[in-house]
């Protein structure tokens, strides 16, 4: 085992799409051989956005199902599910503590939602960051695999960090972020943003059945109009970028010639990228649908994850409820 203790989380928001799982999940996968990494679930974070509260737990079972039929294996990684480990609320609430409340409302996510989204925000899409940092700090991670839009919450928990140690002695590492070679997917109904759960059209589900992916690839945003000295646009580098993640090496190399002698078909690459996804997404869907016929399995998963998440947990409650000076009986 490394020296690295990896966190990372994933909401149980939405489908579980391709953005995810090149920015994050397939970067997990990769880490679980090399280091102690803790994959979490994590549904008090999800509870901030509008959900249905009657579908939610099957929501949370639903994205272990995903994650697990992606690659992470829960013996050698810790897969569990955030309230289960109650400790995560409690450091958060220790750790507002040395939190400057400029800096959360400084945060893109939040601005994004407050201002952009224009949705009513809760207090806790404002503390959202300080979760997450509890998250990861409950831990002691040090390592962090997340897509680029999470980069500056990463920040504010290094802060955090830094603030805690200072106040009540060295406690907690600086976590250090890991990006994959694909931090950012964008959108691929409106490439200027990123592909999200929560916006209809953008995403390709990481579970789409063949005639869906057809469908949604065929719809992707190409052009609106030539690009400036022949420059390839936003979405086509998108649809370059998925390419490059499921196809092989040289039928990205044949489409990009193409693109270069102005000659490249959309449809043709969008066939081609379509046909590549139904293949390498298949042994996951498969996975994911075994999973989902076994929700006993999955529920043991979460157990044996929160097993061994909670004594970790724990153990760093325990030195910060004594560095904070909280009465012991
Ligand atoms: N488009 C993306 N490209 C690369 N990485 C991405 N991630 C999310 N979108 C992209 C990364 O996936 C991990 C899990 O994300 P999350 O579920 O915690 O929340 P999110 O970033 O807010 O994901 P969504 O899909 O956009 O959900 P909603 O719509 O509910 O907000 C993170 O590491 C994230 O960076």
């Amino acid at each position: 085992m490394g020296e690295e203790v990896v966190f990372s989380g994933i909401q149980p928001s939405g489908r579980i799409h391709v953005g995810n799982y090149l920015g994050a999940i397939k970067n997990w996968v990769k880490l679980q051989d090399q280091h102690l990494c803790y994959y979490c679930v994590v549904d008090y974070h999800a509870i901030t956005s509008p959900y249905e509260p009657g579908a939610f737990s099957q929501a949370v079972l639903d994205a272990v199902a995903a994650n697990v039929a992606a690659g992470l294996d829960p013996d050698r990684s810790v897969i569990f599910v955030q309230s289960q480990v109650p400790e995560h609320t409690e450091l958060c609430w220790i750790l507002g503590a040395v939190t400057p409340a400029g800096e959360l409302q400084r945060m893109t996510q939040y601005k994004d939602r407050a201002r952009v989204r224009r949705e009513v925000v809760n207090a806790g899409v404002l503390t959202y960051p300080i979760l997450q940092a509890a998250d990861i700090l409950a831990y002691k991670g040090t390592l962090v695999p997340i897509g680029e839009d999470q980069a500056q919450h990463l920040e504010l928990t290094r802060e955090i960090a830094r603030k805690f140690n200072a106040a009540y002695g060295p406690t907690f590492p600086e976590p250090q972020v890991s990006f994959s070679p694909s931090p950012r997917i964008m959108s691929l109904s409106d490439p200027r943003v990123k592909m999200s759960k929560s916006i209809p059209g953008s995403y390709l589900s990481l579970m789409a059945e063949p005639a869906a992916i057809q469908e949604t690839v065929a719809r992707a945003v190409t052009d609106t109009g030539p690009t400036p000295g022949g420059e390839m646009s936003p979405g086509v580098a998108t649809l370059f970028h998925l390419l490059d993640a499921f196809a092989p090496g040289e039928t990205a190399e044949r489409f990009r010639a193409a693109h270069r002698q102005g000659g490249l078909r959309y449809s043709e690459l969008k066939a081609v990228l379509a046909e590549c996804l139904i293949e390498r997404l298949e042994p996951i869907r498969r996975r994911y649908r075994e999973l989902m016929a076994r929700p006993e399995t999955l529920k043991d998963i979460v157990r044996h994850g929160t097993a061994r998440a909670r004594p970790a947990a724990c153990a760093t409650l325990e030195e910060v409820r004594e560095k904070v000076g909280i009465l012991k009986v």
